[in-house]
């Protein structure tokens, strides 16, 4: 297992779009493994593999406090979305130190093949939902704070460079 290094915004790779995985094998098996590691290293309860550099259409969660619920999701679809929204204060490993809210629909249900390379469905509410929704996101390229104003975007950015700037003189 190998720890992945965590794209961080606003790097252009964030933003290519994630391709469909044409064969459940070995290298999607170890990819999806080292992904989990890297999602419970983090800390956070969901990975996209185009956050470590991998455009391929692969999303880990696992929304339980004890590591014991990862879910697995190869070639996601969103086979429905509720009508009704609800707001969640977001973040992002490759947005560190930045949370705010997303409106997006309250409840989805997904199909998405699992590491068996059999398809699966998936009714999600709450956070579940949020984090199926923030993942899929990623695999099109878009990062949550493309959701918030431009007004937020441009603060969060220099907010960023700033935190960029203290680093590079802390060295
Ligand atoms: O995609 C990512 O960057 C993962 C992201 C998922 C997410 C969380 C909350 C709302 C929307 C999407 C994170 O995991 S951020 C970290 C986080 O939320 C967390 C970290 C430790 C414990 C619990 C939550
Ligand atoms: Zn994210």
């Amino acid at each position: 297992m190998a720890l992945l290094n965590i794209l961080h915004f606003p790097d252009p790779r964030l933003h290519k779009v994630a391709q469909p995985v044409a064969r459940v094998n070995a290298f999607i098996h170890q990819l999806a493994q080292d992904m989990a590691q890297t999602m419970y290293a983090a800390p956070g309860v969901g990975l996209a593999a185009t956050q470590v550099d991998v455009h391929l259409r692969v999303v880990v969660i696992d929304i339980s406090t004890d590591k014991s619920q990862l879910i697995t999701l190869i070639n996601p679809e969103i086979l429905w979305a509720s009508e009704e929204t609800k707001v969640w204060e977001e973040g992002c490993l490759s947005v560190p130190d930045i949370f705010d809210n997303v409106a997006r629909p309250a409840r989805v249900r997904v199909r998405a093949l699992n590491l068996d390379n059999q398809y699966f469905e998936l009714e999600a509410d709450d956070l579940l939902a949020v984090c199926i929704q923030h993942e899929m996101d990623h695999l099109m390229g878009k990062v949550f704070v493309e959701h918030l104003s431009s007004l937020k975007q441009t603060r969060i950015k220099n907010k960023i460079k700033k935190q960029a700037r203290k680093a590079s003189l802390a060295k």
